[in-house]
């Protein structure tokens, strides 16, 4: 009976997309600013490939802007924020599916300091990073894998951000077709938040677009070599004077020298490595899924209407 729903639900999906997803709603401090609150967001939740389009910032052009939250989320600084992606904008994220497990890749968040977060114009400057997480050789997990695993993806805002109205991006990047440009897969939306409380820090900022280029090793990237070594592209996350701003539990009693340098590596690897169901055999894989390729053990054959064709040796995918 597994199979049968299984198979239920492929079918349903055929129509859609299976491999996309969309950031439609976060967590300040473990309570929902709402579903579709504060972002805004396309309808569609394809990727952006063009890293030099506007369209990088904060979605849009292919993939048009057309929710507009009108309220603003009040963050306070050093606030633990869980950004739920999912499917479609019609998923649960609790029982839904939340991105297809072939889309590896690093997670990031930018803020960028505006006057008004429900009205301002995308700011095209004045961007710093926050976070990041690529690749853990100790795990063999990605950023997405532990999405994906958790369900939310959890980042904190650095307790030493200015207060004031900001848009945060925050960003996943899929790697699975990367391995030539245009081909990695950038999924962003921006969240409209005040951050309250804080400090005073004035980052260096980057432009989007203009931070990532095509030829970055982070966005031209072949997922499928071993071992793996990735560099996650933009800036590194800004620090609060030495204080780690993510969200590692392990006590820090390093000399301060030794703390600065520390910190300028963003990475979490203290999560104990929670696997996720690979391949799951036999049934019809749904469309833009994956369906073959090196050490591939999940459906090899599509539903009605999609054909399983080779993009490369590590990946198959159901296209039309
Ligand atoms: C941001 O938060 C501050 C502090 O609570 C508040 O005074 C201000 O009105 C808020 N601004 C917006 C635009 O929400
Ligand atoms: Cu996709």
């Amino acid at each position: 009976m597994k199979n049968v729903a299984r198979l239920a639900a492929a079918a349903a999906l055929a129509s859609v997309v299976a491999g996309h997803s969309i950031f439609a709603e976060f967590e300040v401090n473990g309570v929902s600013a709402g579903k579709e609150n504060g972002l805004r967001l396309p309808t569609y939740d394809g990727p952006i490939e063009d890293v030099t389009s506007s369209a990088v910032a904060c979605n849009g052009g292919p993939n048009p802007l057309v929710k507009f939250s009108p309220n603003v989320i009040d963050v306070p600084a050093g606030a633990e924020i869980t950004a739920r992606w999912i499917h479609t904008l019609d998923t649960d994220w609790r029982t839904g599916l939340i991105i297809d497990a072939s889309h590896k890749g690093p997670i990031m968040v930018y803020l960028s300091k505006v006057s008004n977060a429900a009205t301002a114009a995308i700011p095209s400057g004045g961007w710093f990073k926050i976070h990041e997480e690529g690749y853990d050789s100790a795990s063999g997990k990605w950023a997405v894998d532990r999405l994906i695993a958790d369900r939310g993806y959890k980042f904190r805002i650095p307790s030493c951000v200015a207060p004031g109205n900001y848009l945060m991006r925050v960003e996943l990047i899929a790697l699975h077709a990367a391995g030539n440009y245009p081909g990695a897969q950038l999924y962003m939306e921006c969240a409209q938040i005040n951050i309250t409380g804080g400090g005073s820090l004035s980052p260096a900022t980057v432009n989007f677009p203009g931070a990532y280029s095509g030829s970055d090793p982070g966005i031209k990237f072949n997922l499928y070599q071993s071992p793996i070594n990735y560099v996650i592209p933009g800036p590194r996350p800004v620090t609060c004077g030495g204080t780690q701003p993510q969200t590692t539990t392990a006590a820090r009693t390093t000399t301060p020298a030794a703390t600065t340098r520390a910190t300028t590596t963003a990475t979490t690897t203290t999560r104990a490595a929670t696997t996720t169901g690979g391949g799951s055999g036999g049934g019809q894989q749904a469309a833009w899924g994956q369906c073959g390729g090196i050490s591939w053990t999940g459906p090899t054959s599509c539903v009605s209407g999609y054909t399983c064709k080779e993009i490369n040796a590590y990946y198959s995918q159901c296209a039309p």
